[in-house]
């Protein structure tokens, strides 16, 4: 390997980031110039190992996405649907608890809640769902909301970001997903969502979330129309304000589903794009403690394969999805704790189960039967 990474025109990148110097916009634009996966990936595992040994994270979780319906409809999304159009739907409070309260009977530890940004549902329907889920499920963590819903909330609740998330917070809300970042450059939004909320906007969502204790992730959606630049530029502006605010727990890169889409003939990403992201995202963010793969997007055997590349999380039983699968994903829609456990050891790696904030879950031999493996 030694002598790989010697005879690599980017030795002397690689090099800095092993010997913990930070990497420059430069370099993060050379490594995703080279197509030398070996030597990145190596320097990528070794950081890993270095922020977390041979542990390998998941959790036991459930996906509810509350509606479709969308004011927005980004180009890159085959989700969403306009109000009154065909496919497109609402869950009432009642079918979302049940899904909330079926998920933790069955041992859930993370309820991850995400939806598009309907138009006219009041803001008191979040925060009875929000509290809804959390005087009825103990010992259960709500990870609810991006950035851009939140923006939202704010506008429907004529009420600034900062008392939006104070009543969310009260209401139950324990985090943040890192949807709706996806590539910060204001020309990629320009084609691709006008409508959303900016860069800057989510990051500043983001600042007043971490500021009040709200802790979040972070993500970027690469493989459609981006360039090099505006991925490392995405990253670098996700190190800064993780450097402000030590807020983000993860960065999980989101592989672009074409089919569905309004960019339904681009062709998606590649195994080397998938681990080229996975890797120089593990080098680029140096103060972040977590690179997850989502299985879901990123397919089982690469998420497998890039716990060997600078991933140490794979994310979770997932149970119900719609997003992914609305843009032709090929993913199953939930893994069980069993084949995930599998999946980590055959890579040579201890299975952790974790909560939301990386704390390690012990469970009794009865509550691990109760789970569906
Ligand atoms: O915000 C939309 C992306 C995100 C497509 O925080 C698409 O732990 C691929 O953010 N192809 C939602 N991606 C999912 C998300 C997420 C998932 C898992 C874990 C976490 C976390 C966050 O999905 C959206 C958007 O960026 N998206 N359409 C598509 N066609
Ligand atoms: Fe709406 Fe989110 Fe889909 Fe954009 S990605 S159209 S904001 S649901």
């Amino acid at each position: 390997m030694k002598k790989l990474l010697q005879s690599s025109p980017i030795y002397d990148i690689l090099q800095k980031a092993e010997h913990g110097e930070r990497l420059s916009f430069e370099d993060g634009v050379r490594l995703f110039k080279s197509n030398d996966i070996l030597p990145i990936g190596h320097v990528a595992n070794i950081i890993r190992e270095r922020k977390n040994g041979n542990h390998a994270y998941y959790i036991t979780n459930r996906h509810i996405n509350y509606s479709n319906i969308c004011k927005n409809r980004c180009k890159f999304c085959a989700f969403s649907r306009n109000k009154g159009e065909s496919g497109s739907y609402e869950m009432a409070l009642e079918e979302i608890l049940e899904k909330a309260m079926a998920a933790v009977e069955e041992g859930a530890k993370e309820l991850h809640i995400v939806g598009g940004l309907h138009p006219d549902l009041p803001f008191d329907f979040y925060i009875k769902m929000i509290r809804a889920i959390h005087e009825s499920c103990h010992d259960v963590h709500i990870q609810a909301f991006t950035a851009v819903e939140i923006e939202h909330l704010s506008q429907i609740a004529r009420l600034s970001i900062r008392q939006t998330l104070k009543e969310l917070k009260e209401a139950g809300l324990g985090s943040m997903p890192g949807g709706g970042a996806e590539v910060f450059s204001p020309e990629i939004r320009e084609q691709l969502c006008p409508e959303k909320l900016s860069g800057e906007g989510w990051l500043q969502v983001m600042r007043e979330a971490h500021a009040m204790g709200l802790r979040s992730n972070a993500t970027m959606l690469y493989g459609h129309i981006e360039t090099p630049e505006d991925r490392i530029s995405h990253l670098l502006k996700l190190r800064k304000v993780q450097g402000e605010t030590g807020g983000f727990l993860a960065f999980i890169p989101l592989a672009f589903h074409p089919k569905n889409t309004e960019l339904s003939n681009s062709s998606g990403t590649t195994a080397m794009l998938d681990l080229k992201v996975i890797s120089i995202s593990r080098l680029m963010l140096d103060n972040f403690d977590h690179i997850k793969a989502y299985w879901i997007m990123l397919g089982i055997k690469l998420s497998q394969v890039s716990l060997s590349f600078g991933v140490d999380d794979i994310d979770g039983t997932v149970q119900e999805e719609r997003i992914t699968h609305a843009a032709g994903a090929e993913t199953p829609e939930t893994l069980s704790v069993r084949e995930i456990i599998k999946l980590i050891k055959e890579a040579g790696r201890e299975p952790i189960e974790r909560d939301t904030l990386y704390n390690s879950v012990q469970r009794e031999q009865r509550d691990f039967m109760l789970q569906k493996v």
